[in-house]
């Protein structure tokens, strides 16, 4: 007979929740349409696989992959919302921490994904708004048919060369027009696993529209950054924060304050990682190696291999990411790929990094006082 006790902490090596994991798929473009550019890749959703054809010395190489969820080239933003979003932001609005990330080549609809296309027209919703205002419109709507008190507050920063940009700060205090007047921004561990970002704008929010206004100033400002600094804008991670406190009472008349918070974090372009040791060393030399990028591969190897020390201390963003990778946060990550024949190399290193992810565990918990 084995006792409680050495069983009880057997289990709890092995219980957690994995790390889920979609793919995308994004139509050709009218431009690769036009010159009949072939398609590689073919999803079946209901069996949530993907398959990538890769012709080597005339032989097709067929490689399958197996997602928890699938979405194929005709796939909508609402579509890709309401199944895979919507009930993370329920969990959300019930006090777990959670966290998004689009992890993909250039190209292949992160930031589509992510934020989508389209201003608001004559006060419209967009159909191709991304997760982003779709998620801001949920909550909003969820917590008005509540009965419930609330507090909400964002954050949008950027993280480019191991360098924070806030997209919130009003442009006097901005990096890039007077260094004089800047905010310290540093990351501090915040004692509960997770890391915060001191010196950020913070904006509290009350309506779903001033969500939109402070999207348009962090996006114009994402614009004005890129051009003064001559930034890639592929070598960026942009990362938007939700905070949200609700006040319950409970049955018997107690207050209690539940906090969920969302990380909606659009990550650089997988390209960006050289993989080849003689690709590398040039990248070195241009002063271009994506420490944050090289680090999240190394972390998600060391989590999934069990291979010991996990290194999330030596990048911005594994240090931003570590709650989300291993800790108590519910963590998605969206991988998105390209169809076309063009990009099946990247496609086979997304398809295998994303494969790969799926086997973190994590120990979510509900934040409640
Ligand atoms: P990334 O952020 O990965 O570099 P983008 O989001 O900029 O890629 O997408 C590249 C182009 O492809 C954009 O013009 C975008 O509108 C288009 N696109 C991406 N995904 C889709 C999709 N699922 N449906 C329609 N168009 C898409
Ligand atoms: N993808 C567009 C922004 C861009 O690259 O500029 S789409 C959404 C999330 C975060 C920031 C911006 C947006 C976006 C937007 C577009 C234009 C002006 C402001 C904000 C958006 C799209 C649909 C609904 C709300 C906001």
């Amino acid at each position: 007979l084995r006792s409680a006790d050495s069983n009880s902490s057997k289990f709890d090596k092995d219980r957690g929740v994995n790390v889920q994991v979609l793919l995308r798929c994004r139509p050709l473009s009218e431009d690769e349409i036009r010159v009949n550019t072939p398609v590689v890749i073919s999803c079946n959703e209901n069996r949530r696989d993907v398959s990538a054809v890769q012709v080597i010395a005339n032989k097709n190489i067929d490689k399958t992959f197996n997602f928890d969820k699938v979405f194929d080239s005709t796939s909508q933003q609402s579509e890709l919302y309401n199944e895979a979003i919507s009930p993370i932001v329920h969990e959300v609005l019930e006090g777990y921490n959670c966290t998004v990330f689009a992890y993909g080549q250039t190209g292949t609809g992160k930031t589509y994904t992510m934020e989508g296309g389209g201003r608001k027209k004559n006060g419209e919703f967009p159909s191709d708004a991304g997760v982003i205002p779709r998620a801001v419109k949920q909550i909003f709507e969820i917590l008005e048919a509540q009965n419930v008190e609330y507090n909400m507050k964002v954050t949008f920063f950027e993280l480019y060369n191991e360098e924070i940009t806030d997209l919130l700060a009003p442009e006097e205090t901005s990096k890039f027009v007077d260094d004089k007047f800047k905010k310290p921004i540093a990351l501090m561990e915040d004692g509960k696993g997770g890391v915060l970002v001191r010196g950020l704008e913070e904006e509290i929010v009350c309506t779903a529209n001033e969500i939109y206004k402070i999207l348009e100033k962090g996006s114009a400002k994402r614009h004005t950054a890129e051009t003064l600094l001559n930034k890639q804008s592929n070598r960026s991670h942009s990362i938007f924060v939700i905070t949200i406190h609700i006040k319950e009472c409970t049955l018997e008349g107690e207050e209690m304050i539940k906090c969920g918070k969302l990380n909606l974090v659009d990550l650089a372009g997988s390209e960006n990682i050289s993989r080849s040791g003689a690709r590398e060393v040039r990248a070195r030399e241009a002063g271009e190696i994506n420490k944050s990028l090289l680090t999240l591969g190394r972390v998600i190897n060391a989590l999934v291999d069990h291979s010991g020390h996990v290194p999330y201390r030596d990048s911005k963003l594994t240090r931003l990411l570590r709650d989300s990778l291993g800790g108590k946060t519910k963590t998605c990550i969206i991988a998105t790929i390209s169809p076309s024949i063009h990009c099946v190399e990247e496609t086979l290193s997304t398809l295998d990094y994303a494969h790969r992810a799926k086997n973190i565990k994590n120990k979510p918990e509900i934040n409640q006082k």
